[in-house]
């Protein structure tokens, strides 16, 4: 059988999550239209015949590397590109730009394979851009690559081909390395995810960045998950936002984590979050540990 670690990489905003999701054929990692989506790398396991995947998605390397937070963001998903057996380098299909450079430069004295994902294509309606695009893919670029392949993540368009092109590239192993898991990850990592998903997509852009999600408690009994969890935002100014007139951005924003955490988990979730203003969240033990 074939098995290893496939890294999943990019500059932001190009959907390495979705992606991700649809590799797995699971919503284990946020998507949403803002950049810096994803701070953690997030694993994820496949078994399909005779291969084990295990798939990272990292988040996108960001550039404006004044901001302490890139730094250590930046890291994550180098790091991840060291670990793994092949590179999946995603791009927006219709353009290959000086952050997308930056990410090639990071890439191309490493030794291991690497794909490169041309992504949206479902964008490129009457397919016109598309052919001319790989036609004309200079040869610094494709010369790096083992493969180069267009697809949509968000319409799942070869999906199934790119598993193919990455199982040939994964080492053969005897055994199964990850036996019977979904993840490495635990699963109170996954609620917090959804939580801080649906605040990145129902509240306004520079609010998302500034907050931090926990969760406190989570016990699981035999039919029933019951969750509690703490908002924390740096601005005092953020709490009126985040719980909404009458407390209805809060019942939107807990409504979307408990439907994802019911999929997940199979089991029926009772949900409760707190919100509370610390400006010093990404000091806390908590936030730093989740890094290491
Ligand atoms: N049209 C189209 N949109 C896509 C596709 N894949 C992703 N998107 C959209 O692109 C946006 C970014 O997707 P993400 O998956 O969050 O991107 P990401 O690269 O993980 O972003 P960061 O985690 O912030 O680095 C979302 O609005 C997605 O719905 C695709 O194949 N086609
Ligand atoms: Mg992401």
């Amino acid at each position: 059988m074939n098995s290893g670690n496939i890294s999943i990489i990019g500059k932001p905003n190009v959907g390495k999550s979705t992606l991700f999701n649809s590799l797995i054929k699971k919503h284990l990692a946020g998507e949403t239209n803002k950049p810096q989506t994803t701070r953690h790398k997030i694993d994820g396991v496949l078994y399909e015949k005779d291969t084990e995947f295990l798939f990272v998605d990292t988040p996108g390397i960001n550039f404006n590397i004044r901001k302490n937070f890139n730094r250590i963001l930046n890291k994550s998903a180098l790091s991840a590109i060291y670990e793994s057996d092949v590179i999946v380098h995603v791009i927006n299909y219709y353009e290959i730009d000086s952050d997308d450079h930056k990410v090639i430069e990071n890439i191309r004295s490493v030794e291991i394979p690497k794909i490169l994902v041309l992504n949206k294509v479902d964008l490129d309606k009457k397919s016109v851009k598309l052919p001319k695009i790989l036609s004309s893919l200079p040869k610094e670029i494709t010369t790096i690559y083992d493969e180069v392949i267009p697809i949509s993540s968000k319409k799942y368009s070869n999906i199934s081909r790119l598993k193919i092109l990455i199982k040939k590239l994964l080492p053969e192993t005897s055994k199964p390395l990850y036996e019977n898991i979904i993840s490495n990850k635990p699963q109170d990592f996954f609620i917090a995810e959804y939580i801080r998903e649906a605040c990145i997509k129902f509240l306004s852009l520079e609010l998302p960045y500034s907050l931090h999600v926990e969760v406190n408690t989570f016990n699981e009994e035999e039919e029933l998950v019951s969750i509690t969890s703490t908002i924390f935002l740096s601005k005092k100014s953020h709490l009126s936002i985040v719980v909404g007139k009458g407390g209805s951005m809060l019942v939107k924003i807990s409504k979307y984590a408990r439907i994802n955490s019911e999929k997940l988990l199979g089991k029926k979730v009772f949900l409760k979050i707190h919100v509370k203003y610390d400006p010093k969240w990404k000091d806390t033990k908590y936030f730093l540990n989740s890094y290491n």
